[in-house]
């Protein structure tokens, strides 16, 4: 059977008093609520508890509890424990994979009934998976939140859950809102409540700036957000500062421009394009439909980015990055780029609804337009400037477009072959 990495439900469902379960790190100890029961698991069974980890019996719970609680302490001067949001998204998998190469404890948050399960996490090399510690729950429960950061008193906290679709956001305003709002504010306001030495990184975004005005965005850029996702990013960033400045915890924003690689969403349009891209050059017959492809983004790698999160953890003091390559493309550029890769050129003709894009060989239509894939409130181009994170924390990407590109393409071929 493939091995599991360990999953509890919210702590709040769980009896008193504790659970130890000891990782399989050497020297590590990983604590929980529950030592007299073995906790009671999700709809989806997460055979974490299997015999091998259960407690010895003839040692006896509470001593069991007692020992490994010492061991856990001695350990957590070694090693941090952490704890990460959104863990199953794109950027969990590389900031996981960091963050374990440091020797760090790792608690992950799923969202309960989560129709992608443990997501981009399942792509973890062979033994990595199962020394994370996952948590069953959703940011938008205070009393989830509370009690889990209570009791583990996490030494950092990473908040990337969240409804990361601004297309989703324009469609439903309401779960953007509340998981975007509410998650950062119960986890906030539980550290600064219960467990003030936290420190607390929130993922923000560029959306908050909305349109470019100036020739690049930094962190002294005036919010403009243009999309209900824009806005409750924008709020996050207030809130971060605002607990901050008054409230005393540490905390900050790493103000995120978009960040692509292999495990992006399917919703999102570089990796629509690369699934197309893929399938087109492996022989289907099909069109690409887009929407405006003469937006422009600046696009970068989520690994080069989660580098610069843990730089901003590692200071002493807390302040806000921008994290971007300053490098502008428009999603036709990407279009052509990925295509080319692939070895496939297109001729371009007609304008506006009506451009289409031809294989140069053949002389099939392989792109379209298509007018639901326009958005209200549009951001028609977003740069950002990361001279901060350069000086400050001797950051910079080291993944241009074109390696991008190609890694997801090379992902693709991978994991869509038939079995
Ligand atoms: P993903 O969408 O890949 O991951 C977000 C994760 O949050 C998903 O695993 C999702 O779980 C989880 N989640 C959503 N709602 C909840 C909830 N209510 N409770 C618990 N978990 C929840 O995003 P990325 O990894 O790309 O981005 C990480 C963060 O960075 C996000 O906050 C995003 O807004 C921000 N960001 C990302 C940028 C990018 O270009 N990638 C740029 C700027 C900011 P599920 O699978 O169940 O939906
Ligand atoms: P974005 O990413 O909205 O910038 O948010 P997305 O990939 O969805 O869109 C990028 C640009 O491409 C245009 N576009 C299309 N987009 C999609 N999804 N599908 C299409 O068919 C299509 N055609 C054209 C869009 O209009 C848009 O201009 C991302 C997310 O990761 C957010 O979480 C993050 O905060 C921001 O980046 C910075």
């Amino acid at each position: 059977m493939k091995p599991q990495a360990g999953l509890l439900n919210p702590t709040s469902e769980l009896p008193s008093p504790f659970l130890i379960r000891r990782d399989k790190t050497p020297g590590q100890a990983n604590l929980s609520k529950n030592c007299n029961s073995l906790p009671p698991l999700g709809s989806r069974v997460w055979p974490v508890f299997n015999s091998a980890k259960r407690v010895p019996p003839d040692i006896g719970q509470e001593n069991y509890c007692e020992a490994t609680l010492r061991t856990a302490r001695a350990s957590t001067q070694v090693s941090k424990k952490v704890l990460i949001t959104g863990i199953g998204g794109q950027d969990g998998y590389f900031l996981t994979k960091l963050l374990l190469e440091k020797g760090y404890t790792i608690h992950g948050l799923l969202r309960r009934d989560s129709p992608k399960g443990r997501g981009s996490l399942e792509h973890l090399e062979q033994g990595k998976l199962e020394q994370v510690i996952l948590h069953e729950g959703n940011v938008t429960s205070s009393d989830f939140i509370d009690e889990l950061i209570r009791f583990s008193q996490f030494d950092e906290i990473y908040h990337l859950a969240a409804q990361s679709s601004v297309a989703q956001s324009i469609q439903h305003p309401r779960e953007t809102i509340e998981t975007n709002v509410l998650g950062i504010t119960n986890i906030a306001t539980a550290i600064r409540d219960k467990s003030p030495k936290t420190k607390l990184l929130f993922a923000g975004s560029s959306e908050m700036f909305g349109d470019i005005e100036e020739s690049k965005q930094s962190e002294s850029t005036h919010p403009h957000p243009q999309s209900p996702y824009g806005l409750a990013k924008e709020l996050g960033f207030h809130l971060v500062n605002t607990y901050r400045k008054h409230y005393g915890i540490w905390a900050a924003t790493a103000i995120l421009f978009n960040h692509e690689s292999e495990y992006r969403g399917d919703q999102f349009v570089t990796k629509k394009i690369i699934k197309a891209v893929v399938r087109i050059a492996g022989g289907q017959n099909e069109c690409l439909s887009l929407g405006n492809m003469y937006v422009k983004r600046d696009w970068g790698y989520a690994k080069d980015y989660m580098q610069g999160l843990v730089l901003m953890m590692e200071q002493e003091e807390p302040d806000d990055y921008v994290f971007a390559t300053g490098q502008l493309h428009t999603v036709k550029d990407f279009v052509n780029s990925a295509f080319g890769q692939a070895g496939i050129s297109i001729d371009w003709s007609g304008e506006s609804l009506d451009e289409i894009g031809s294989n140069q060989d053949t002389g099939e239509v392989i792109v379209r337009i298509d007018k639901k894939f326009y958005r209200p409130g549009e951001i028609t181009g977003t740069c950002g400037d990361a001279t901060k994170a350069n000086k400050k924390l001797g950051w910079s990407p080291e993944t241009n477009l074109e390696t991008l590109i190609s890694k997801m393409i090379e992902h693709e071929k991978q994991t869509s072959r038939p079995a």
